[in-house]
Formats: structure tokens, C-alpha cells, sequence
């Protein structure tokens, strides 16, 4: 057996060793998720099939048309995070408030100690062109002692996160995840039914040579966007321009390519989204954190996102991530000093 052949629990539990104080729960955790995200899988390489696609005719918290897709890929996390036990809350994109989870075992009510933010399936609105989509999850400890959740324990910033991850479902399904100790990636063998490793120590390049942002929005940026925008379009060799266009209008699928690639993403505020359209807590917190820990940078134009003090768990944020120099560039047009 080559011994490359790593699989995603056996990786959890390498990283786990490194404390000896750990318990196990973070790594049990994060099994868990990965084993909902392949029955997730299972659904999105089927839609088609078993007639999950269309409307439910209902909408989500955000107005939004939710599609049966995602409204399964809710239920089936929030299931897994409820047979887990070591979750006391779970937010998510398509629930209003969050989801106090109690465990009762042996007869005593045992309070868990961990909280989870999805965004269960990410880019859903490409599900019938059959682009691929994801799963976002962002862990921290909780904060209060014990007893139910509090929204104390559901509000915290991005740099408390004690986990953070996503799974691309795409011409192979992938899951990334970090947890603090470096950015690794593992390709879903569907044959075996395991996640096995194909990226160790995930590092993004420094400068890229590609940019990824909605253009249909050009009239509704601010001037110093346009004019930065404007900069990656014209013959400049020494600064590697003009850098290629790649915006497949699912968070993940562009994030994923730049990790991989080098790439800068940028979601703005605009006239129209004035906090931009990501939201922080499930979209930009945990790319952030990735992103980080492979050398990359994110802000909100002028602030690290980490540093964001949220105030609502469906709070929206702008969004630059990607290759660091080429943040930090964006950043000079954005505030004046280009
Ligand atoms: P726009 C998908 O709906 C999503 O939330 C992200 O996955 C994606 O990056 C963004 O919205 C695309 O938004 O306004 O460019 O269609």
C-alpha cells in the first residue's frame, strides 16, 4: 500500500496526536462532517436522477428560492452534527436563528463544547447547470461553561475558530479543511467510500495571474475598484498583466481553483449589496482562515475578515481573498493609495 494512502480520518487523528491533551471530540467532529458530506454527495451526483431538482417553492431566510438540494444538505448536517453530540449549537444559511443541540446521555445532560456554522450547499443556484457547488463549515469552542447555547457562543471571530473547511462537489468531490496546523486536501475514492489525501500543506502562491469577480456589477463599484480592475486588464508585463478572467459564480469552485492555482477573488460591497453579498460567519470566516493558513490573505478591503467583530450570524461582508500580493494591491486602489 503506498504510503501516500492516507485517508481523512487517519489524518484527523495524525494531526490530534500533535496534543496530547486532546480529547478526540474536534477529530470525532470532523469525521462526522465528512461523512455527511458524502451522503451530500451522493445527493448532487444524483439530483438529476431521483427528480430533487427544481423548487421547492419555498424560500429561505434571505428571499432566496431554496432548492431541495440545499434544504437536504441542511437536514443531513444537522442530523450528523445531532448524532455527533459534540456540537451544543449549529448555524446555518438556511435557518433564521441557530439550532440549540443538547445531548442527553446516560441520563445526564451533558453540554458539548463545540459550535458549527454552514453554509450547507454553497452556489446552489448553479445545481441544474450541473457547476460545481460546496459545503462550508467553520468550528470554534464554545464560550459559555455550560447549559444551552447562547448566540455569545455563536458570535465569535473569525480568529477563534478552532477548525474550518470546505467540500467541492464537483468532477470529483474534495474536502479541505484546516486546523490551524497547515491546509490539506482529500479526493473521495466514491470505489472505498474514503476521503484520501491529495494535498499536504496547501500553499498559494504569492502573486497570481487570475481574478475572479462578477463584472456584470462594473457601474456599481466604487471608482478605485474600477481603476483596479481596470489595471489587471492592460499590457503590462513587468506586473504580469493582463491577468486571465475565471468567475464560475460559485464560491467554492473559484476559491478551490485559486487555492490550487494562485487567484484572487473579490466580492465588493456595491450600490446594490452595501456589506457586499457574502456572509461572514459561513462563507468568509473559514475560506479566511484557509486561505491564511496557506500564506493567502482575505479582508474586507481594508480589515483582515478574522479580525471582524460579528454582529449577526447572517451578517454580510465584502470579500478579498486569495494570493496576498495581490490582495494587499486591491487594497492600495480601494483605499487611495494607488
Ligand atoms: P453573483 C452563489 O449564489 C454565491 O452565494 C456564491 O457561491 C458566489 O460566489 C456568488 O453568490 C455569486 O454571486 O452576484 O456574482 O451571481
Amino acid at each position: 500500500m503506498n504510503e501516500k494512502f492516507v485517508t481523512l480520518y487517519r489524518h484527523i487523528i495524525d494531526q490530534e496526536r500533535k496534543y496530547p491533551k486532546a480529547t478526540g471530540e474536534l477529530s470525532d467532529l470532523l469525521a462526522d462532517i465528512a461523512l455527511a458530506c458524502k451522503l451530500i454527495s451522493l445527493e448532487v451526483n444524483r439530483a438529476g436522477l431521483i427528480d430533487i431538482l427544481g423548487f421547492t417553492g419555498t424560500e429561505n431566510v434571505h428571499g432566496e428560492h431554496v432548492k431541495k438540494l440545499d434544504v437536504h444538505a441542511h437536514d443531513t448536517l444537522v442530523s450528523a452534527m445531532k448524532a455527533s453530540g459534540h456540537l451544543c449549537a449549529v448555524a446555518s444559511e438556511e435557518s433564521e436563528n441557530f439550532i440549540a443541540l443538547d445531548e442527553q446521555r446516560m441520563g445526564k445532560r451533558i453540554t458539548s463544547r463545540y459550535v458549527c456554522h454552514f453554509d450547507p450547499l454553497d452556489g446552489s443556484s448553479n445545481i441544474d447547470a450541473n457547476i460545481s457547488i460546496g459545503t462550508i463549515f467553520s468550528i470554534y469552542k464554545r464560550v459559555t461553561k455550560s447549559g444551552y447555547a447562547t448566540m455569545e457562543d455563536l458570535l465569535q471571530k473569525g480568529t477563534r475558530q478552532v477548525a474550518a473547511g470546505y467540500v467541492i462537489y464537483g468532477s470529483s468531490t474534495i474536502m479541505v479543511y484546516t486546523t490551524g496546523e497547515g491546509v490539506h486536501g482529500f479526493t473521495l475514492d466514491p470505489t472505498v467510500g474514503e476521503f484520501l489525501l491529495c494535498y499536504e500543506n496547501l500553499k498559494i502562491k504569492k502573486r497570481a495571474k487570475t481574478y475572479s469577480i462578477n463584472e456584470g456589477n462594473y457601474c456599481k463599484w466604487d471608482m478605485g475598484l474600477r481603476k483596479y480592475i481596470d489595471s489587471l486588464k492592460e499590457e503590462c508585463p513587468e506586473k504580469g498583466h493582463p491577468y486571465s478572467a475565471r468567475y464560475v459564480g460559485s464560491l467554492v469552485a473559484d476559491f478551490h481553483r485559486n487555492l490550487l492555482y494562485g487567484g484572487i477573488f473579490l466580492y465588493p460591497a456595491d450600490k446594490k449589496n452595501v456589506n457586499g453579498k457574502l456572509r461572514l460567519m459561513y462563507e468568509a470566516n473559514p475560506l479566511a482562515f484557509i486561505v491564511e493558513q496557506a500564506g493567502g490573505r482575505a479582508t474586507n478591503g481594508r480589515d483582515r475578515i478574522l479580525h471582524i467583530e460579528p454582529k449577526t450570524l447572517h451578517q454580510r461582508t465584502p470579500l478579498f481573498i486569495g494570493s496576498e500580493e495581490d490582495v494587499l494591491e486591491v487594497e492600495k486602489y480601494m483605499n487611495g493609495k494607488h
